[in-house]
């Protein structure tokens, strides 16, 4: 038996998100009410042709003028719950509520939650419930094709895949993740790291540190980014005000995972790290009161550093940014321009923070289609309540823009919702960015 086919701990949609393929959401109310009316005047149409045919009379003098009324009243009813979506995310924005129209598409668990729920795993023993049995099986089922693929590998990759196997025993979601990354051909991995290095290597590398930083278990770091890389998605912030770099995180994770996993063995052992652009990262104080991954601990915080510049330190355990005379300053989280700078540095190229506003909305809201298009994910800030978020938008079509949430979570949102509480964007380079764009805009 072989459960592979039908993956266990979902590995992010984000990268086939695209116009054809966007997933279903978990609300469809709103689209069976439409389906009901919709019903409801084909009724009545049905019923008025019966009792024109009854009199031999024309149900409507033409098929001319049938269409027009339909199309009339189509474009009237678009209008009315346009209006009203428009009413409604109107006050939203103007009360600082969250967004209206945002829907969960997928929730996986975080990676230090260590049991599971529906959105990670089917149930695969069969026996009504969904838990930590059903990753078991679904481990077990693997064990063949995993070994079939293990001997396609030369010897020494064999051999770092079973000291990986070794480190995650007994967290069973992270022999799952493992497993799979193997099966689906992610490991040995591409050499995406600066230093030319694959994923299988770094995480040989991080299983094989000497010494580690104050706090850091070893087997439980390893465990962590195994299962961040395999779902992105499910890398979080938790209850801590880091959206932006853990948005980093995410689209390092999903663009260059040997990167994610060479700059948190850095971190991790060492203590630096340099980045893509040349500028070094160091490790920040470790063992917040969250449960975020380590990975992400040590990568949020070195992030955190070097973004908000040399005139503030960053307090990793309470999220603070100090400046010269020991003050703290307004706001825990990145200004754009700051998002920018740890951008810049892992992704090595000058991206292009713009910062939206009235005039430029919908030529922004174009950018990121185009963008999209291309098969790139954007960063992006918007208004969320009384401050704003940031988030990694991965799709967009005519109704929804699609995004990983930094709270672990894959989501939509409508489109105008979307584009009225967007505040800044940041895109690779091209010409279309000014200088000035550069400097505003504020995220938690
Ligand atoms: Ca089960
Ligand atoms: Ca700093
Ligand atoms: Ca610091
Ligand atoms: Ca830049």
């Amino acid at each position: 038996m072989r459960i592979a086919k039908r993956p266990s701990l979902r590995r992010s949609q984000q990268k086939t998100t695209r116009k054809s393929e966007a997933p279903k959401p978990q609300s469809t109310r709103k689209h069976d009410d439409l389906q009901q009316s919709r019903k409801a005047s084909e009724g009545l149409r049905q019923r008025l042709k019966d009792n024109a045919d009854k009199q031999h009379l024309p149900t409507f003098r033409s098929p001319t003028s049938s269409q027009i009324r339909e199309q009339v009243n189509k474009t009237l009813d678009n209008t009315r719950a346009v209006a009203a979506q428009t009413d409604n995310v109107r006050d939203a924005l103007k009360n600082d509520d969250p967004p209206v129209t945002r829907e969960v598409l997928n929730d996986p668990s975080h990676v230090t939650r260590r049991t599971v729920k529906e959105d990670d795993i089917d149930d695969v023993n069969g026996d009504g419930t969904i838990d930590n049995n059903d990753v078991r099986a679904a481990i077990e089922a693997n064990q063949e094709p995993v070994t079939e693929a293990l001997e396609a590998l030369p010897t020494e990759q064999q051999e770092m895949y079973q000291g990986l196997q070794e480190d995650v025993e007994g967290d069973v979601r992270a022999e799952l993740a493992l497993q799979e990354m193997l099966l689906e051909g992610d490991l040995p991995g591409e050499a995406s790291s600066t230093e030319g290095t694959n994923l299988l290597e770094e995480l040989d590398r991080m299983s094989n540190l000497e010494e580690l930083g104050e706090g850091i278990d070893q087997s439980s770091l390893v465990a962590d980014t195994i299962q961040e890389i395999h779902n992105p998605s499910s890398i979080a912030q938790l209850d801590t005000p880091t959206c932006a770099p853990t948005t980093a995180a995410i689209y390092l994770a999903e663009t260059k995972p040997a990167e994610y996993a060479r700059i948190v063995t850095d971190l991790a052992g060492p203590g630096e790290s340099t980045l893509a652009n040349g500028d070094t990262i160091t490790r920040q104080s470790t063992g917040d009161e969250e449960s975020r991954s380590k990975s992400l601990e040590l990568f949020a915080g070195a992030a955190m550093e070097y973004a908000d510049g040399a005139d503030y330190d960053y307090n990793n355990e309470t999220y603070e940014h100090i400046d010269g005379e020991g003050d703290a300053r307004d706001g825990d989280g990145l200004f754009s321009r700051e998002y920018d700078r740890i951008f810049d540095a892992i992704t090595g190229v000058d991206t292009q923070a713009v910062t939206v506003n009235d005039d430029n909305r919908s030529e922004n809201m174009d950018r990121i289609q185009e963008t999209i298009d291309d098969g790139e994910m954007v960063p992006v800030g918007i208004k969320w309540g009384e401050g704003g978020h940031k988030l990694l938008v991965t799709g967009m079509d005519d109704e929804h823009v699609y995004y990983t949430n930094p709270w672990g979570k894959e989501e939509r949102m409508e489109v105008g919702e979307f584009e009225a509480r967007l505040k800044n964007a940041h895109f690779m380079p091209d010409e279309k960015t000014s200088f000035m764009d550069r400097f505003f805009g504020w995220l938690p």
